[in-house]
């Protein structure tokens, strides 16, 4: 039976939704017309989003049109859901520093900095490493980009693979440290201790007794953030080439009765 705070949902299902490029473009905005599908969907359905991003950069993406997205979202889970929100209200979790412990962890970063260091690559900005709640984030180009050089970035990265080939040196030299290594975006890549990946906010949502949860992504393939989620067996799962795909599937699945 679905839990009390969803009784009024006509569709006992919930749809989560990854935030870059599912429902906005690469760290941009919202458009007025995701927002609109999703008031839709909410008379319908239950809805949240789960991406890897902190929640700094999620929440002013998804801020448009007046919305407050930890109130206006039934879930809302930053960095795979080691940052969790339920109904507004923020839900116990752990942290990557706990579990690593400050040595591992000074071993870990003492050693990115140096290889980034010697990184060879067209132009390098600032903030490398980006300590988060549930991870770390690694930029050989730093975050401080504009978005012309987010997007050189990742053109120069799709040709020559320097960030694949940074993570197989880390997954080799810290093979005992159990962590998992994921390439989410255009300019960096995460690493969180494995099982962390986005299928870590299912526990939130699995109690909450739903017919069904769908999950909506782009970067479903293998080695994607949006792998594990897509292909778990407690989900639905929807590969999309962007927010366009999205509005039109939804609007198939769960608004055309
Ligand atoms: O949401 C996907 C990724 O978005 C950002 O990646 P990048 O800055 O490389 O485009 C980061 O916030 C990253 O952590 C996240 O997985």
């Amino acid at each position: 039976m679905v839990s009390a705070d969803f009784a009024n949902r006509p569709q006992n299902k919930l749809v989560l939704f990854d935030v870059d490029d599912t429902l906005t473009p690469p760290r941009q905005q919202a458009t007025a017309e995701i927002i609109d599908l999703l008031r839709k969907l909410k008379d319908q359905v239950v809805i949240g989003f789960v991406g890897g991003s902190d929640l700094v950069k999620i929440t002013s993406q998804l801020s448009v049109d007046g919305i407050n997205p930890l109130e206006f979202f039934d879930f809302g889970f930053a960095e795979n859901g080691l940052i969790a929100y339920k109904l507004g209200k923020k839900q116990a979790s752990q942290s990557f520093i706990n579990y690593i412990g400050e040595e591992r962890y000074k071993k870990l970063v003492n050693f990115i900095l140096h290889y980034l260091a010697d990184m060879d690559i067209p132009i390098k900005r600032g903030t490398f490493v980006e300590f988060r709640n549930g991870m770390v984030n690694v930029s050989p180009m730093g975050r401080n980009a504009t978005f012309d050089e987010r997007n050189e970035f990742a053109a120069y990265d799709k040709i020559h693979k320097v960030r694949a080939a940074f993570v197989d040196v880390l997954r080799e030299k810290f093979a005992d440290y159990g962590l998992t290594y994921s390439i989410g975006g255009q300019i960096s890549f995460d690493v969180f201790p494995s099982g962390w990946d986005k299928t870590y906010c299912l526990r939130f949502v699995e109690q909450e007794g739903f017919d069904e949860i769908h999950f909506f992504g782009d970067k479903t393939y293998k080695g994607g953030n949006d792998y594990e989620i897509f292909t778990d067996a407690r989900t639905i799962g929807h590969s999309v080439k962007g927010p366009a795909d999205t509005v039109r599937i939804c609007t198939e699945l769960f608004l055309s009765s």
